[in-house]
């Protein structure tokens, strides 16, 4: 299993957590601020990079540092969602690049195939790179071995297999491919956002995890929600934290529905516990 997959289920059972915030919103301080009010809720923190006005850029203190500080005092994984598609040297520069430098705080990136499977091993270049790097200047092993409870310093990617809104092309066909291309590179594919499971063969241990969430309306705290069963105004579709869970997936990803929230840190609460008692009552039907 993936070094970080271990870790999520490590973090999940002990934050008793299936929930990932989505950080759908346009400012820097706004969206440190969720970061720090769901921190103790959450096992990863999905963030948008390119749609955040006012980035710091600065090495060490700068946006992505504030960040993973952050990720260290809640403990959670940071999963930045570029959703990589181009070619692999040019996905290499978009990972490593730029003012966002996403390689150096993001634990988890995403990526779609569609660019064929030399892209994927591109991406993994950088991770393993970022990791022997960070070794050598540790002078230690730091994948898993460093101080107890910290993430690995491995690097781990999700691939598209499925999506969330209305239309969208990734048909059956596509989606087996691209499960079958992950098993090519299990030792950096964690696994998928998708709507359901991905495990078919004995030796899959892919993680799944899930957008388009939203509580009923009688269970809301507040009308953040999108109504589960319908669309948002440009297609997204909505599933319940029940339903997403009960059907197989290990996380649920929350993005306006907490968000757009004026108490985000006790919306975040409310998906947790709503998304771990389905876990729990998954966990005694597969016994
Ligand atoms: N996302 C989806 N569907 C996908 C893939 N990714 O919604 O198939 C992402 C969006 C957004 C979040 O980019 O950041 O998940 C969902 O946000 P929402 O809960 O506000 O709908």
């Amino acid at each position: 299993m993936h070094p970080l997959t271990i870790y999520l289920f490590h973090l999940i059972h002990s934050k008793k957590s299936n929930l990932c915030v989505s950080a759908d919103i346009t400012t820097v301080p706004s969206m440190l601020s969720l970061a720090d009010a769901c921190g103790p809720h959450m096992v990863v923190f999905k963030t948008h990079a390119d749609i955040l006005s006012g980035w710091d850029p600065t090495p060490v203190t700068g946006t992505g540092a504030k960040l993973a500080a952050l990720a260290r005092k809640h403990r959670f994984l940071i999963f930045e969602d570029r959703k990589f598609a181009d070619i692999g040297s040019t996905a290499q520069l978009q990972y490593e690049g730029g003012d966002y430098r996403i390689l150096e705080w993001a634990h988890i990136v995403n990526a779609h195939v569609i660019s064929g499977p030399d892209m994927i091993r591109g991406l993994k270049e950088m991770g393993q790179g970022w990791v022997k790097k960070h070794d050598d200047l540790k002078g230690m092993n730091a994948r898993g071995e460093g101080k107890v409870g910290e993430p690995p310093e491995e690097r781990g990617l999700l691939l598209l297999s499925q999506m969330s809104s209305a239309g969208n092309l990734l048909d059956e066909a596509y989606t087996k491919k691209t499960v079958s291309i992950a098993r090519t590179h299990r030792d950096f594919v964690m696994g998928f956002i998708a709507l359901e499971p991905m495990n078919s063969e004995p030796e899959d241990d892919f993680v799944v995890m899930t957008p388009g969430c939203s509580l009923p309306p009688d269970q809301s705290l507040d009308d953040s929600e999108f109504v589960p069963g319908a669309e948002d105004p440009l297609g997204q579709q909505y599933v319940t934290p029940r339903d997403l869970i009960l059907r197989g997936c290990d996380v649920i990803i929350v993005g306006r529905g907490i968000c757009n929230s004026k108490i985000s840190g006790a919306k975040a609460e409310q998906y947790k516990k709503v998304a771990w008692e389905a876990y729990e009552e998954r966990l005694r039907q597969e016994k």
